[in-house]
């Protein structure tokens, strides 16, 4: 028989262990707690001093824009990768802004703030499907991802104190790819997305930084992450290496130095590659590359003797496009100081400018090697884009000046059969050489004239004319069919057709294409014809090598199509042309094959030009194990990289109704399109005296 002590002890034991588990949960729900009080509280603060420092519904919808960044600050914290967190900035985009603003913005709370509501909503962050992200599962993916319009609710609920709780998950703690989900239980009205991608509306917000794409179901996520890892790589081996130097050479670890740059150390490679770090939202290697430019970036004080094509397409439109990105005075302002520079070099009897001009002297001349002092059209054809924005942004109107003067001495010229010769005399005002090429020396004249008419919001329609006039002309007399169906450009050399076609040439398939899908004329369907067969031999031009990366040139005769017959033609220097054209292909048409062959090119990229210390180009592209080149080209991280980026990306990473890109691939805002333009505002004139 039990006694009433016996009968005591197991009750005591259970009473032990009923007070340890509750104590057990007493104390995890206090530490939740405190991380997610701390949190809130965090947030409130900044919510009450942001409030009370704003002077405006502006303000106030910046410090939503604020919460939001601080809620995605601590994630990252939780080793969650910064391009999973790609909404960051949506609530910092200036289109948003303006949305926030059309909306009745919450009153300024006065410190300290009221007492949150229990469970208006609770912020969850879970984790991205696993699996493949490709574009078939992203699709399925696109559920898990938090829309905008709950980030914005989110924002809002934050900022009203509606927050009861925060909660992160261990397992998101552990999670290396990781993504965002809400619950809400809030009847807060939902917001309407933006399409556009997203850009930090300062320079010097730590936490404002990057582009968003707001439809997953349009990334391609393996591969653009694959592509960026590239991006990181090349980089990281730059900085390593050649930090401050113009390029890199990876097989013997230290700079390249001369080459087009010059003797100087221009950092060519960083102003190149600044944007598609950006765009990329490679935040840390970004602010690296912009230090190094406020610190050292000048061309004071030396003598270097600059390609004014070069130096305009890479280093001006380089700044241009930062400047438009982020709004950054820094990038303005070096963008005039270069431009500045290159300016003695348009004083010539015809305002036609010479190749190359001295820093320090300002002293100009022309190559020797191009046909009796000429200047080169692909060279002078090449400054408008840079040149008019320069002169909108700046509110000068001297550079626009200057390529209009470009484009008249062009426009009223006699052109020999409707086509522009790559050489013109910019003392007399007369064609060199008769050669005419769609490749070296003459493309990207062709390219301005069509992006010229697009950057200016259309209304530019001499320069559509010009270019609508060029490519008919160019079809009919260059633009050839082999005996096999391929469609390819050739040059023409007097009265003679040379079949032979320069990788450089494969940009245009992309530029027929987008001429096509610009205006509706009776050309349409021919530029489209022509865009897509150019774009589909450069592919035969790859895919006909044991390398499957293109040479430089390649041609077309009754034993050979689509290849180079010459040794010097052999040749792959991670030239980005041919998938230029597989972008603008792949986002006009959205054919699957534009996309699958952008990756072909990169596994290609990954097989031969890689190394351990970066990318190089190949000798021979028809050897299986051909020789390295030992240089990494700046444009690779401009242009290559960021269209093989841009074509596993959704539509709305810098969509092509906003954006226009410069022949190095920095894209340029579209006037009366695109919020980023950033017009200087123009002087009123002076009030009337009396
Ligand atoms: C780039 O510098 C530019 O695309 C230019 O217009 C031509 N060639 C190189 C890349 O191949």
């Amino acid at each position: 028989m039990c006694s009433r002590k016996c009968f005591r002890m197991p009750t005591l034991v259970i009473c032990g262990v009923v007070l340890t588990i509750v104590l057990v949960c007493i104390t995890g729900i206090t530490l939740t707690n405190s991380i997610n009080i701390s949190n809130i509280v965090k947030l409130r603060e900044k919510v009450a001093s942001d409030s009370a420092a704003a002077n405006g519904g502006h303000q106030a919808a910046q410090t939503r824009a604020a919460l939001v960044e601080q809620q995605y600050s601590t994630l990252q914290q939780h080793h969650m990768s910064k391009s999973d967190l790609n909404y960051i900035s949506a609530a910092t985009h200036p289109k948003n802004l303006q949305r926030l603003l059309a909306t009745p913005a919450p009153a300024p709370a006065a410190p300290p703030p009221p007492p949150a509501p229990p469970n208006k909503i609770v912020i969850e962050i879970g984790l991205r499907n696993s699996g493949s992200n490709d574009s078939a599962s992203s699709a399925s993916g696109a559920a898990n991802l938090m829309p905008m319009p709950h980030m914005l609710q989110a924002a809002d609920a934050l900022l009203e104190g509606n927050v009861d709780s925060i909660s992160l998950p261990a397992a998101v703690v552990a999670a290396t790819t990781t993504t965002t989900t809400t619950t809400t239980t809030t009847t807060a009205p939902a917001r309407t997305t933006s399409t556009a991608m997203e850009f930090a509306t300062t320079s010097d917000d730590p936490l404002v930084f990057g582009i968003a794409d707001h439809n997953p179901a349009g990334i391609q996520f393996e591969r653009r992450a694959h592509v960026k890892q590239m991006m990181e790589h090349a980089w990281h081996n730059y900085k390593l290496y050649a930090w401050g130097k113009n390029e890199l050479r990876p097989l013997s670890q230290r700079p390249h130095s001369g080459s087009i740059f010059g003797s100087y150390d221009l950092g060519a490679t960083i102003v190149d590659g600044l944007d598609t770090l950006y765009i990329m939202g490679l935040e840390k290697e970004y602010r690296e590359g912009r230090d190094w430019i406020e610190r050292k970036f000048s061309l004071d004080n030396i003598s270097a003797e600059l390609s004014v094509f070069e130096t305009n397409i890479r280093f001006v439109g380089g700044m241009l496009t930062l400047y438009a990105f982020t709004g950054d005075p820094l990038y303005k302002e070096k963008a005039q100081h270069i431009a500045d520079k290159l300016l003695p070099a348009f004083q010539t009897p015809t305002g036609i400018p010479y190749a190359l001009v001295n820093t320090k002297t300002g002293m100009a001349k022309n190559y020797g090697w191009a046909s009796g002092g000429s200047s080169i059209l692909s060279e002078f054809g090449t400054l408008h884009l840079e040149f008019a924005y320069l002169s909108d942004i700046t509110g000068n109107p001297l550079y626009r000046e200057r390529v209009q003067t470009i484009r008249q001495v062009l426009k009223e010229i006699e052109k020999p059969k409707g086509l522009y010769p790559n050489f013109l005399n910019p003392k007399t005002g007369k064609w060199g050489q008769l050669h005419m090429s769609l490749g070296a020396l003459g493309d990207s004249y062709y390219e301005y004239l069509l992006k010229a008419w697009l950057q200016s919001g259309q209304t530019d329609e001499e320069a559509r004319d010009m270019y609508d006039e060029a490519m008919v002309a160019i079809m009919d007399k260059m633009v050839r069919t082999s005996p096999n169906g391929l469609t390819y450009v050739s040059d023409l050399k007097f009265d003679r057709l040379e079949h032979k076609m320069d990788h450089l040439a494969c940009f245009s398939g992309g530029l027929f294409a987008l001429g096509a899908a610009t205006r509706q004329n009776e050309h349409t369907d021919k530029y489209m014809d022509v865009g897509k067969g150019i774009t589909n031999t450069c592919h035969e031009s790859y895919v006909r090598t044991p390398t499957q990366l293109g040479p430089e040139a390649f041609r077309f005769s009754d034993a050979a199509e689509a290849r180079a017959l010459r040794s010097q033609e052999k040749y792959y220097i991670l030239r980005p042309e041919t998938f230029e054209s597989y972008f603008v292909l792949w986002r006009l048409t959205h054919d699957q094959k534009y996309r699958d062959w952008g990756w072909e090119a990169v596994l290609a990229l990954e097989k031969h030009c890689r190394t351990a210390h970066g990318y190089c180009g190949l000798r021979n592209v028809y050897q299986q194990e051909p020789q390295k080149d030992d240089v990494q080209q700046s444009f690779f991280l401009a242009e290559t990289l960021k269209y093989l980026y841009l074509l596993f990306s959704d539509d709305s990473v810098l969509p092509l109704d906003e954006w226009v890109f410069n022949t190095e691939a920095h894209p340029l805002p579209i006037k009366g399109a695109n919020i980023y333009y950033r017009q200087a505002p123009v002087a009123l004139p002076a009030p009337n005296a009396s």
